[in-house]
């Protein structure tokens, strides 16, 4: 086992490696930019190391400064997080060659699953359904032109380098291919300095559900069913919940039996995510695989009943997976509290907590690095807490996420607590009737007006 990890994150991602590394004893080290010097994860870590100045760019993000921080304190792990260099491939290099394991997918991995014309004809190969559409990236718009015909509109065309909705376009008859065509190419260029493009069947309305999988150095995999994230803002998550209330025995055994196929097939190492679009008929389609940690994880570990963290560290260090599945034995729902003002689009509202009381009680989880006379510097992302509520059942669950909602002051700053408030009394959303559209149907009520 390792002796010490270093952890290349901030906030409460951080803070929660930090945990998972003290009860399994392993020393830890954490790195901060000078923004974070106030930083919980500072506090708790055994060691800290000054990375750099608030810039990412210049701390989180520069793999020198990491590695230098890994080297003098003699880390033997790096744990990426989230977000950051944990889906970076030359970072995961970089680590192999200085011998220090990088808790997370290899180079080759990450490199294969972030090219999404490359992943996309992987998981084909390895008889993971994939939405029709073009074989690789369309070379010309009449290309583009003739495949849409043969694929029948509407149709997608998204960035191979994409993810997260940049670079994509719904065109529902020719007539809007070309401007489609160009400003997605213009658009994918500029974020990603590669305007490759590949073409989809439009799917309507679709559920985005995920399956969560963890594969050792043995070449085995297992999953550990799944989590709705289809209530999105902009491709931002803002509730996630396992079980998926649109999901059935029948759908979950073949979800998870695909997203197990398509670790097996890469040999993937470590924890990881596969996401699929499911259709209102309930055929379901590869759409992208995480190579990470990801933010709502503690859901999965809420209803399967073990720390996914410890499970990362554990297949890192090369001991073998138990090779079972696991099913949902509980319900629990996750939502993001970010420092932003829901009433005002979103726009973010960092600065000072002048009160901070967190929600308490049977069933509820707080994942935070927040507390009373904490500054949340402006650099980074918004999000400040994940309040995560388990129960028996999802209409427990939601009783008790309302009750806890209730119980959250958070002041000096504005947070989306009360769309959560509001979301929470949705007849739609109680009934468990959304798709990745709920969002912009949304009317949130401002109560100052
Ligand atoms: C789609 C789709 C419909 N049909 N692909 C959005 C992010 C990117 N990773 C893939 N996305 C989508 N791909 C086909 N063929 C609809 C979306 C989509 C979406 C997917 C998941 C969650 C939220 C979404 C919001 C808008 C569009």
């Amino acid at each position: 086992m390792f002796k010490k990890v270093l952890i290349a994150n901030r906030g409460e991602i951080a803070l929660r490696v930090i945990r998972t590394c003290k009860e399994m004893g392993i020393k830890t080290v954490a790195v901060y930019s000078s923004a974070d010097a106030d930083s919980l994860h500072v506090r708790f870590a055994d060691e800290a190391v000054c990375i750099g100045p608030a810039a990412s760019s210049e701390s989180y993000l520069s793999i020198p400064n990491i590695i230098a921080a890994a080297e003098i304190t003699n880390a033997d792990a790096i744990h990426p997080g989230y977000g950051f260099l944990s889906e970076n491939a030359k970072f995961s290099r970089i680590c192999a060659e200085h011998g220090i394991k990088f808790i997370g997918a290899s180079g080759d991995q990450i490199d294969k699953m972030g090219d999404k014309a490359t992943a996309k004809e992987t998981m084909k190969e390895a008889g993971v359904p994939c939405v029709p559409g073009s074989e690789g990236i369309l070379e010309t718009y009449e290309d583009a032109v003739t495949k849409a015909r043969e694929i029948g509109y509407p149709v997608m065309i998204k960035a191979t380098a994409g993810g997260g909705g940049k670079g994509m376009r719904a065109i529902l008859e020719q007539s809007e291919l070309k401007s489609a065509w160009d400003s997605a190419r213009r658009e994918a260029a500029a974020a990603f300095g590669n305007d490759g493009m590949y073409m989809e069947k439009l799917i309507l309305e679709p559920r985005h559900i995920e399956i969560q999988i963890i594969g050792d150095s043995f070449g085995k995999a297992c999953h550990l069913s799944e989590r709705d994230c289809s209530v999105q803002r902009r491709h931002q998550k803002l509730v996630e919940e396992t079980p998926s209330p649109f999901m059935t025995d029948k759908l979950r055994k073949k979800m998870g039996e695909a997203a197990v196929k398509a670790a097996e097939y890469i040999a993937y190492e470590g924890a990881g995510t596969v996401e699929f679009l499911v259709d209102k008929d309930r055929n379901f389609y590869f759409m992208e695989m995480n190579t990470r940690i990801q933010v709502e994880h503690p859901i999965t570990e809420q209803v399967v009943g073990f720390d996914l963290i410890r499970e990362q560290i554990k297949v890192a260090a090369g001991e073998p997976i138990s090779g079972k599945n696991y099913l949902p034995q509980m319900h629990s729902i996750e939502v993001r509290i970010n420092a932003e003002d829901a009433f005002n689009e979103f726009r973010p509202s960092p600065g000072m907590i002048t009160s901070f009381h967190a929600p308490g009680g049977h069933g509820v989880r707080l994942d935070t690095h927040c507390y009373s006379g904490y500054a949340i510097p402006p650099y980074y992302d918004s999000m400040i807490a994940k309040l995560i509520i388990t129960a028996r059942t999802r209409e427990e669950s939601l009783d008790k996420l309302e009750r806890a909602l209730n119980e959250f002051i958070v002041e000096g700053i504005k947070t989306t607590i009360p769309f959560h408030q509001q979301l929470v009394k949705d007849k739609m959303f109680r009934e468990g009737v959304y798709t990745t559209k709920f969002m912009e149907d949304f009317v949130l009520e401002n109560p100052t007006e």
